[in-house]
């Protein structure tokens, strides 16, 4: 039977279900794998691991299109490979390694890929709003149709840089999908703590932007919300204002144990799980049976032990590579080409 609470996604064909599992099974395995190489002092500095929150990425993406425009914050792993960047240069990136995807001078959190419109792996909280609007400008300034998308976490929408975005982007009626991804906690801290408005879609009507709440643990909810809002956008209808409601199982980062809640209630979270809701989801609608899960399991642990034999085996940057790319001269930027 149709579950109608998926409006859209319920006309999502067997291949982009099995695609939509694939990249949940890639992005749960390449991040315990990050842990255990942290663990293994083969990733240096900060790690934010995206653990739980893979149904947002993965939802947005099946209701994107390749050219539309993704930028986010510093929890950047599962963004980028659910944008279709292979695993091996993001691996190598986290190593540091000159094949990653930022020649291995961005680490973990500043991961990009330019020919996938991936700008982005901004560390500062709340920094990616207002490019998101340079890029969503750019495309209503250009009518090319092209979405862009910027997640932020809950604890960015206290900054100044989300509502001076917010407001321009309405006031322009630019073609955005603001995203926040509401984990609950910003580092240690309870949203409560933090904000007078805990319901964070509401803070669009201040801007006149719609805004709803998704359960960012179902993929095809996120995909359903995503995809009306990426259809308002290129119709002309301006910014959407999503607040994913997800829950990360790990810590902030590698180095936070995570004593701002208790034990109980990361196991009631894992109980809802986006991975095997997915399954079940296609288990039951017929669409695939456990040898097909089986075989997209089994390949994805080859494609993640391949991205840390290839981070493993690629070389460091050059020392002379030190200072490129630190600065674009605008004028001089043609004659290098
Ligand atoms: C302007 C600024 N202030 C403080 C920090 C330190 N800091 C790093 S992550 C973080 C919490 C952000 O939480 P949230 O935006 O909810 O994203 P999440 O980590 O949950 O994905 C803070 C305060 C920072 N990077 N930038």
């Amino acid at each position: 039977m149709a579950n109608p609470r998926y409006g859209l996604a319920e006309k999502l064909d067997r291949d982009t279900l099995i695609e939509m599992y694939r990249q949940m099974y890639l992005l749960r395995r390449f991040e315990e794998r990050s842990a255990q190489q942290y663990g293994l002092q083969k990733i240096g500095g900060f790690c934010h691991l995206y653990i739980g929150q893979e149904a947002v990425a993965v939802g947005t993406e099946a209701a994107l299109n390749d050219d539309d425009y993704v930028i986010t914050a510093y929890r950047d792993h599962g963004q980028i490979l659910a944008r279709g960047t292979p695993p091996g240069p993001v691996m190598a990136e986290l190593f540091g390694k000159a094949t990653g995807v930022a020649g291995g001078k961005g680490g973990s959190m500043h991961l990009f890929d330019i020919p996938r419109h991936f700008y982005g792996g901004w560390g500062i909280v709340g920094a990616q709003i207002p490019l998101a609007l340079g890029t969503a400008f750019a495309s209503h300034y250009r009518d090319d149709k092209r979405v862009t998308v910027c997640y932020f976490g809950e604890a960015a929408v206290n900054q100044g840089a989300f509502h001076e975005a917010l407001n321009m982007a309405a006031l322009w009626k630019v073609p955005a999908i603001f995203i926040c991804e509401n984990n609950r906690y910003g580092m240690g801290t309870p949203i409560k703590v933090s904000s007078a408005e805990v319901e964070v879609w509401k803070r669009g009507s201040a801007h006149n932007i719609p805004g709803e709440p998704v359960d960012g643990m179902d993929a095809l909810a996120m995909y359903d919300a995503v995809k009306r809002a990426a259809d308002r956008a290129r119709a002309g209808e301006g910014p959407t204002l999503l607040e994913a409601r997800t829950y990360r199982f790990r810590g902030h980062s590698m180095s936070d144990p995570a004593v701002y809640r208790t034990r109980d209630e990361v196991e009631t979270e894992r109980k809802n799980d986006p991975i095997p809701k997915l399954r079940d989801y296609m288990t039951k609608k017929k669409l695939a049976k456990d040898a097909d899960f089986t075989a997209i399991e089994e390949q994805v642990e080859k494609d993640v032990d391949g991205s840390v034999k290839f981070a493993d085996e690629s070389p460091w940057p050059e020392p002379s590579q030190l200072y490129a790319d630190i600065y674009v001269d605008p004028i001089r930027r043609g004659e290098s080409k």
